[in-house]
């Protein structure tokens, strides 16, 4: 396959990190970009030097010259944005999260199928090193049968001055963040069909939760605890680092600070560092973010190419974000939720 022309659709605070990744690509071009704010289309395509710059995505779409859509705009514009590529039958990546309901989300994945495109959500954080790592671990046996798991993500770091809006929406943390903790949770312990969780706002200036603990029962038996906080103040602050613990039948791993990563059975205990890669043009601590971006598209452009879906397709993010809604139902009701009921 030749050169793979993209274009970009939102140039905001974290598309830069996506020009970067797809800069580091060598078979792929961004070809166009489009920001319905014009200082933020000209910063973005005075830096990337992109000379194709479009206020409205109708108008991209219209001139064409490219073999994918990255869509790196808000939650609001995501399905009719999805559903603009669909109509012109260009291939289309999501940030997530994927939509504001599972009855959008549902209306995406129809549109991408009925088009015949390949549709991925930006999930990023099973991307990171360290994610890869331990389902390394876990896939080599190391520790037997995982019987129990926790993905923790605890922290106060400041992310409300790089994304103002989430300080403003009814929905925070869950949606923001912990969708990417729940996918982790998928992604290492496999599918989950019920959910009981509880929520709290800590901080009074933001209008949605920033506190969630969630009990998943994953189909294979599994209990797992995804824990997620922007209102813990720690010592040494771990912005964004993932903490993994699993136990399983012939031992135990525990990913922690600093990418420590200790996995102990019969035969020993093993610590190694499971560090990401600081990408020359990224910045601590986002760096291990940062990463996870250039290797999900290096995945998606493989999956492309090779005319399949890629493992954060549409139909799988489905499977996250009925989990993120069921955490938000089951905190309202103070009930178990089971997911199935949610999913078309
Ligand atoms: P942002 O507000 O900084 O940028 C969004 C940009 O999209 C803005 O410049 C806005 O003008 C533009 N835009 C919105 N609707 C548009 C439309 N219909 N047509 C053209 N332009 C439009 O937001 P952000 O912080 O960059 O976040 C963007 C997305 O990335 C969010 O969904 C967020 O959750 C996600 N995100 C993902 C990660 C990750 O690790 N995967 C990290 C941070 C943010
Ligand atoms: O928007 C969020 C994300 O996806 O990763 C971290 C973040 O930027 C803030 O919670």
């Amino acid at each position: 396959m030749g050169r793979i022309k993209g274009a970009l659709i939102g140039c905001g605070f974290f598309a830069v990190n996506q020009m970067h990744g797809w800069q580091d690509l060598p078979d792929v071009e961004i070809v166009a970009i489009c920001d319905r704010d014009p200082e933020r289309l000209r910063i973005v395509g005075d830096q990337f030097k992109t000379s194709r710059r479009y206020l409205s995505a109708e108008a991209m779409f219209a001139d064409g010259g490219f073999d994918f859509v990255d869509i790196a705009t808000t939650v609001g514009s995501h399905r009719a944005l999805v559903e603009l590529a669909a109509s012109y039958k260009v291939p289309a990546i999501c940030q997530k999260p994927f939509a504001p309901t599972l009855e959008d989300a549902e209306a995406m994945v129809k549109a991408a199928d009925e088009a015949g495109i390949a549709l991925m959500i930006h999930e990023n954080f099973r991307w990171q090193t360290p994610m890869l790592a331990v389902k390394a671990v876990l896939a080599s046996g190391a520790i037997g049968v995982p019987f129990w798991g926790r993905i923790s993500f605890r922290s106060g770091f400041d992310v409300f001055s790089g994304q103002p809006y989430l300080a403003k929406g009814k929905r925070f943390i869950i949606e923001d963040l912990g969708i990417h903790s729940i996918d982790i949770a998928r992604f290492l312990f496999g599918d989950a069909s019920r959910m009981t969780a509880r929520t709290a706002r800590i901080n009074p200036a933001i209008a949605g939760e920033d506190v969630a603990t969630m009990l998943l029962d994953h189909d294979n038996g599994i209990t797992s605890i995804v824990d997620v906080s922007y209102a813990t103040k720690l010592p040494e602050e771990p912005f964004p680092e993932t903490f993994v613990e699993v136990d399983g039948s012939e031992g135990t791993l525990r990913l922690g600070k600093d990418y420590r990563l200790t996995v102990h059975s019969s035969g020993g205990t093993k610590e190694s560092v499971v560090a990401p890669n600081l990408l020359p043009w990224a910045l601590r601590p986002w760096h291990n973010i940062q990463e996870s971006v250039a290797l999900i598209q290096k995945h998606w452009i493989e999956r492309i190419a090779s005319g399949q879906q890629p493992d954060t397709s549409g139909r799988d993010n489905l499977k996250t974000f009925a989990l993120v809604e069921a955490a938000y139902l089951s905190a309202e009701r103070g009930e178990t939720i089971a997911v199935g009921d949610l999913l078309a």
